[in-house]
Order: C-alpha cells, then sequence, then structure tokens
C-alpha cells in the first residue's frame, strides 16, 4: 500500500474517528439513512482486485495502481434508499470537501462498485481514505474514488456539479483503453542478446484481449499476456525481442474484449483522461 500512488487536494490528511464516522445517504431517494461504521462492517462484505487510474495520469505514466478492495457492493446500498424516477447521478462528498459526480447506472450496473473499508488485506491507510471511500471499476478517481467519503447525494447531473467539474474537467470519466512499457525505462542501455520488453494494459470492466508491440517502425508483433485476474485490472505483457547494438524505439497499443483498438490519437490529460501509444527509445549495447 506504500507504493501505490496517491492523489487528493488535502494539504493534511483527514484524520476521522471511526467511531464518530457516518455515512449520510439522501436525495432523490425515498428512504434517506445513516450509516456507522459499526453497521457498515456487520454488512456481507466482498473483496475485489480493481486497477484504479487517475485522469491525470499522461501517456506512459505511473498514476494508475491496483489493489484487493475490501467493501459493500454501492449497489446494495444504493438498493435500500431506492433512488427516484429522473435521478442519474451520486455525488460523493468527502470529510474535507472534496466531492465527485458519479453515474447512477454505473454504480447500479452490476460492475464491483464499492464502499471501501479495506485495502491488500489491511483497513484503509489515512492517505488511502480512512475509515471509507469509494472504488469504482472503469471510471477515473475524481469521479469516483472519493476517499473519507461522508456524504451520498442521489441527484441529477442537470443540477449538481462536482470538485473538478467545477475546474474544466469533464462531468463525466471512463477511463480509456491503455497501455504502457515498463521495461527497458526511456533512455536505458540494455546489454546485447536476447531482451524482454514488458509493461501493462487496461480496460478496466472489459478486459485486455491482446497487446501488440512495434519496434523500430517494424511489424506489429503480439505479446504474451500475463494471467488476467479479473476485467478491472490491469494485465501484464511481454515480449521477447534480440536486437543489433545501437538506437532503438518500442512503442505498444492494446486491443480490449471489445475490439476496440487503442487509439493513436494524442490527447492531453484535459479535459476527460490522455491517449495515444506510449513509445519509449533505448538502446542496446
Ligand atoms: N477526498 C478526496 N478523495 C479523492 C481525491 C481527493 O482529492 N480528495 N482525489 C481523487 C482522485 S483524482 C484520484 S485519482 C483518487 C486517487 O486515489 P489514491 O490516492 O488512493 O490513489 O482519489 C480520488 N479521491
Ligand atoms: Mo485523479
Amino acid at each position: 500500500n506504500g507504493d501505490f500512488y496517491r492523489i487528493d487536494t488535502a494539504l493534511a490528511v483527514p484524520r476521522i474517528d471511526p467511531s464518530t464516522w457516518e455515512l449520510r445517504v439522501h436525495g432523490m431517494v425515498e428512504e434517506e439513512f445513516t450509516l456507522s461504521f459499526t453497521e457498515l462492517l456487520e454488512l456481507d462484505l466482498q473483496e475485489s482486485w480493481v486497477t484504479l487510474t487517475c485522469v491525470s495520469n499522461p501517456v506512459g505514466g505511473e498514476l494508475a495502481g491496483n489493489a484487493k478492495w475490501l467493501g459493500y457492493p454501492l449497489q446494495d446500498l444504493l438498493a435500500r434508499a431506492r433512488p427516484q424516477e429522473g435521478a442519474d447521478m451520486v455525488l460523493s462528498t468527502s470529510a474535507d470537501g472534496f466531492s465527485a459526480s458519479s453515474p447512477l447506472e454505473v454504480l447500479t450496473d452490476g460492475r464491483d462498485a464499492l464502499l471501501a473499508v479495506g485495502m491488500n488485506g489491511e483497513p484503509l491507510p489515512l492517505e488511502h481514505g480512512f475509515p471509507v471511500r469509494m472504488v469504482v471499476p472503469g471510471l477515473y478517481g475524481y469521479v469516483s474514488a472519493t476517499k473519507w467519503v461522508v456524504d451520498l447525494e442521489v441527484t441529477r447531473f442537470a443540477d449538481k456539479t462536482a470538485y473538478w467539474t467545477d475546474r474544466g474537467w469533464a462531468e463525466r470519466g471512463p477511463i480509456k483503453l491503455a497501455s504502457r512499457i515498463d521495461v527497458p525505462r526511456g533512455f536505458e542501455a540494455v546489454p546485447a542478446g536476447a531482451t524482454v520488453l514488458g509493461g501493462t494494459a487496461w480496460s478496466q470492466t472489459i478486459g485486455i484481449d491482446r497487446v501488440q508491440v512495434q519496434v523500430d517502425d517494424g511489424a506489429w508483433q503480439d505479446a504474451t499476456l500475463a494471467a488476467e485476474a479479473t476485467a478491472d485490472t490491469w494485465r501484464q505483457w511481454s515480449l521477447e525481442w534480440e536486437g543489433e547494438p545501437g538506437n532503438h524505439k518500442a512503442r505498444v497499443r492494446a486491443v480490449n474484449r471489445d475490439g476496440e483498438v487503442q487509439t493513436s490519437d494524442r490527447a492531453d490529460t484535459v479535459p476527460d483522461g490522455a491517449s495515444g501509444w506510449h513509445e519509449v527509445q533505448f538502446s542496446v549495447e
């Protein structure tokens, strides 16, 4: 957990006493209620592997991380509140005033969207939202992964906006299909002989079907894929390669299980996430 990327607006990490923590569920619902930490722990919790991704992650960047989360399905929590006709958004708010707008449809479509209390077999670390946060496969963190969450308001996109939406980011943030080369590192000098190119690719909730690598503008080659934990997690890939001494470059693209090929179109992170193929330059000694 100490190695997991961290992104938030908190200058000082909120320190919440779990014995006084409460989640208020309200808004366009038939039944408003509040939930205490003890009540939450008594519910039927489930564990899910989910790769979180930040919308500010540049192509090839490291603002993505995978963990096993323990929590209660948001779908079941919302079912208890019974959302009213016309509601299409859940605005989650943290103890320190951050907020995120998640489509109600996404939180209730059967994916493992969780109100999480555990991370990799431990209570949530303070920096990652102790005592309770949200984790939603397939949505960037800024529209879903509210840490130190204390309030869920069922509402409409037409009526409410969230923290980053008010600062120029898109109101909806599905995670874009992406892949990354982790080795060799940019400008690394690898020894002559057989070498392995490797990295990771993700398409949360859909899954990765294929990863292809192009070395020195040659033909696209299929990489070997590691086993998939779940469709909500990134997938490691590798390609054995032997190159002549000198300078080389490699680029990567992924294909997901819907048959979508990762686009080469370069987009900046603002307003809804970076796109384009990751490329590294390296040399063989
Ligand atoms: N309270 C709070 N929750 C937050 C944020 C924040 O600024 N404040 N940032 C979000 C963003 S942009 C991301 S990418 C994820 C990152 O979660 P992590 O720090 O556990 O990796 O948390 C989300 N939850
Ligand atoms: Mo983020």
